[in-house]
């Protein structure tokens, strides 16, 4: 009677400290810039200035439909999914961008990959809405011998992810669409859990470069989108990372 009641008062306390994550800090050149911490900036007066665009705390977007699924769905003053944030980051076209998630849990496996759109005006105001305007510019999903992405990649090195600036890439204001997609509920649609956030960067250089065919958020991924319904625990082959080409 004990063991069970123990082992059910277990399961209980395992499923309420569910784990999931949001990006915390990133690091442009010398430079570290706090993300935006959903359980502590609302409660600072005045609030802190981010590069990164508010988030509603470090749990998942499902519902592809949504305009949640762009930059994790924060409604504010009428603006809804991706409420601009007050600075931006500045970084040079070909560097590295290192992205510091918080503690990855074990059991959400999946890809990570990183989008960029051009602002047409100034970052700190522009609101990409459901306009098709993004580009993939990295990816990541499970290596020939099974590793994932997040997990087993961003475990191995201290949770930072990192992805470099195409090098041709045309000076000016960009918002950075970085996610991981958990898959380990994946199997069925709705399943495959995206943590989204959106990060604003002044690129410069001297590139003249921009992509010629973008997507939108939504829409980019739909549950017939190869590598949105998975089944992570059956399937031992490749796996393929959704959206885009790079
Ligand atoms: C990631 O950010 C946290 C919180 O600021 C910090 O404690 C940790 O050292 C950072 N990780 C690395 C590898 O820099
Ligand atoms: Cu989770």
């Amino acid at each position: 009677m004990f063991k069970l009641a123990l082992a059910v008062s277990l399961l209980i306390a395992a499923a309420s400290v569910h784990g999931h994550g949001y990006v915390q800090e990133i690091t442009a050149g010398s430079t570290k810039y706090t993300g935006y911490l959903p359980y502590q900036d609302p409660y600072y007066n005045p609030v802190p200035q981010r590069i990164v665009r508010k988030i509603p705390g470090n749990g998942p977007v499902t519902d592809l439909s949504s305009i949640d699924v762009q930059c994790n769905g924060y409604t504010e003053g009428g603006v809804s999914g991706s409420a601009p944030a007050a600075i931006y980051a500045t970084a040079a076209a070909g560097s590295q961008l290192a992205l510091n998630w918080t503690t990855w849990p074990d059991s959400h496996m999946g890809p990570m990959i990183t989008y960029m759109a051009r602002a047409p005006s100034d970052i700190t105001k522009w609101n990409p809405g459901t306009s098709a305007v993004w580009f993939k510019v990295a990816e990541s999903g499970k290596t020939s011998d099974g590793k994932w992405a997040a997990t087993d990649l961003l475990t191995a090195s201290k949770s930072i992810y990192a992805f470099t600036i195409p090098a041709k890439l045309k000076a000016g204001q960009y918002l950075i669409r970085h996610e991981i997609i958990a898959l380990h509920a994946a199997y069925t649609y709705p399943g495959a859990q995206v943590y989204p956030s959106c990060i604003q960067v002044q690129v410069t250089g001297s590139g003249t470069a921009l992509p010629t065919s973008f997507v939108s958020f939504p829409g980019a991924y739909t549950a017939t989108t190869p590598g949105i319904v998975y089944d992570a625990y059956q399937s031992t082959g490749s796996y393929p990372i959704p959206g885009p080409a790079v």
